[in-house]
This record gives structure tokens, C-alpha cells and sequence, in this order.
């Protein structure tokens, strides 16, 4: 990959600030779908850019965000998601980046450490991403009032999906970082990202909110309606049984592992039509 955007951001400088006001509505949910031909995504999406790029070329957008998605077998949902998103992000004249960073290994599912290893891949070909929205693959946007964006007060990180549909809508528990989560890269620096350390389902994001309040910050959550987002369904997976006792452990080193020890090997990267592709193994010494 090229490095890109340097040049777009000198170019950017005369431009004024991007605002847009968002007429409230429902998304339209397409749920049945397939991964249409390329041929169609680009009737569907001619603006996008291969890797799923996009911002607007008359304002400045100052925040830059790369939207991960952490994957695994869930690809049948991802088309549904990626038009969603798509969809929903260019009327908010939003500067941003779709990626998405599937494990490719035999060990348990790790979505902190795939997370740190997508981040830093990222980061080697969009320098100047500066926030970061985490995204489950099955946790969709309802409401064209899900602005995505980071928190404009730096001392916050934004849980954006407060209300989804598998908890039947109830408030996500304060402190909740799973879902959808808007972070600052200065945040997300701070704290050493993730820990590596969470095989199995469960904890990694718990173990993010005790890195993000030892260092002063705290999560939001999105008010309604903006906050609504539906879920689409998957069987359960099996929890990792130690969970609680390493988010117990990690108390008395939050900081120790994380972004800057994630060991991980790329097998493939590629852009794709609406989004950037990174496989890699998380289990590169095993
Ligand atoms: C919590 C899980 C989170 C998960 C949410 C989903 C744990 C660790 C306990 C110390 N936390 O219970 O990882 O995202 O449920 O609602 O299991």
C-alpha cells in the first residue's frame, strides 16, 4: 500500500470546517443480502474509493476515523453492515475508512488483540487517523441520528450503541465499551489499546473501560434515539472461563501488555471495493 491522503490534507487547508445537520429517520434495513458483483456495488456506491474510503472534497472534516470491524464467521453479515454503513456515513460527510480484520488462526476468538494488530496495520497506510469507531459485525445503526464521530470533550470516550436490540433496548451498564465504540487514537494510545490477553468471548472490553478510567477517562453513552441499534442474530459462542479472573488480575497493571506488545503475522491485505482487508494470525509463536 501507498501511504495516502498527505496530499488531500495540504489541500484541505483552505477548506472550510465540515458541519452538517442530520434530518432525523429510520435506516432502512436490508437484511437479506449477499455480497453483491463489484459491477453493482459501484451503481450502489460510485463515490466510494477501493478500500472503502470516503470524504467529502468541499469542507474539512476534522476528525478522521477508521471504523474497524473484527471478524471471524460471521461473513455473511458483513454485506449488511457495509451497505448500512455506507449508506449512513456519506449524508454525515464523515472523512473515514472501513477495515475489516479477520482472525486467521485455529485459537480461540481474541477481538482486543485483533483489534491492536487491525489498528496498527491501519495506521501504516492512514497516518493521520484520529478517531477510531470499534464495531461488532452484528450491531447496526438504526436511526440516521447515529453520528459517527468521537466525542468532541477528549476526556470522553463515546459508547455510540447504548440501546441494541438483543437486551430488548435496556441502557447499556455505565461503562459498557462493547458495541460500537467511538475512541480517540490520542485514547486509545494512552491507555496501550487492548489487552492481548482475552481469548474466548468476554472481558477484553471490560478490561478497555478499567485502562480508559485509570488514566481520567470516562465513557459516554449516546442519548436516544441516536443510541438505538438493531442486532442481527448469531448462535452463542462459549465464554472464555477465566475472564474474570484476568480483568481482576490486570488491575494491578492495566498498562503492562497492549498495543505495543500485540505479536501477530499479516497472511493478506488487500483493498477491497467497500473495504480494507487484513488477515492475520494472532498466534504467530504457538
Ligand atoms: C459482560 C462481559 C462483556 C460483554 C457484556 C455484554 C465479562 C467480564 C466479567 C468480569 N464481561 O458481562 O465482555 O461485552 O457482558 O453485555 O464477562
Amino acid at each position: 500500500f501507498a501511504t495516502t491522503h498527505i496530499a488531500d490534507r495540504q489541500q484541505n487547508e483552505d477548506k472550510p470546517p465540515c458541519f452538517k445537520s442530520v434530518s432525523p429517520g429510520r435506516i432502512k434495513l436490508v437484511i437479506n443480502t449477499t455480497l453483491p458483483t463489484d459491477q453493482e456495488l459501484n451503481q450502489l456506491f460510485p463515490h466510494i474509493q477501493m478500500g472503502g474510503h470516503w470524504q467529502p472534497d468541499h469542507c474539512q472534516p476534522r476528525q478522521r476515523l477508521g471504523i474497524f470491524i473484527p471478524m471471524r464467521k460471521r461473513w455473511h453479515q458483513l454485506p449488511i453492515l457495509l451497505r448500512h454503513l455506507h449508506k449512513l456515513l456519506v449524508p454525515q460527510w464523515r472523512h473515514y475508512t472501513i477495515f475489516v480484520i479477520e482472525q486467521a488462526d485455529e485459537e480461540p476468538f481474541n477481538r482486543g488483540k485483533l483489534l491492536n494488530a487491525g489498528i496498527l496495520e491501519a495506521l501504516k497506510i492512514h497516518l493521520d487517523l484520529n478517531c477510531f469507531i470499534l464495531h461488532d459485525v452484528d450491531t447496526l445503526p438504526e436511526t440516521s441520528l447515529a453520528i459517527y464521530k468521537c466525542h468532541e470533550d477528549c476526556r470522553f470516550a463515546l459508547q455510540m450503541s447504548t440501546y441494541q436490540k438483543k437486551r430488548n433496548y435496556k441502557k447499556a451498564y455505565k461503562g459498557y465499551t462493547g458495541g460500537v465504540l467511538a475512541i480517540r487514537r490520542s485514547q486509545f494510545e494512552d491507555i496501550n489499546g487492548f489487552s492481548n490477553e482475552f481469548w474466548g468471548w468476554g472481558g477484553e472490553d471490560d478490561d478497555l473501560a478499567n485502562r480508559l478510567n485509570n488514566k481520567s477517562y470516562q465513557v459516554k453513552r449516546e442519548l436516544s434515539p441516536g443510541g438505538y441499534f438493531y442486532s442481527l442474530d448469531h448462535p452463542l459462542v462459549p465464554a472464555n472461563p477465566q475472564r474474570e479472573d484476568i480483568v481482576e488480575k490486570h488491575k494491578g497493571n492495566l498498562h503492562g501488555e497492549g498495543l505495543d506488545s500485540v505479536d501477530y503475522v499479516v497472511l493478506n491485505n488487500e483493498r477491497r471495493r467497500l473495504y480494507t482487508f487484513f488477515s492475520v494470525s494472532l498466534s504467530p509463536g504457538r
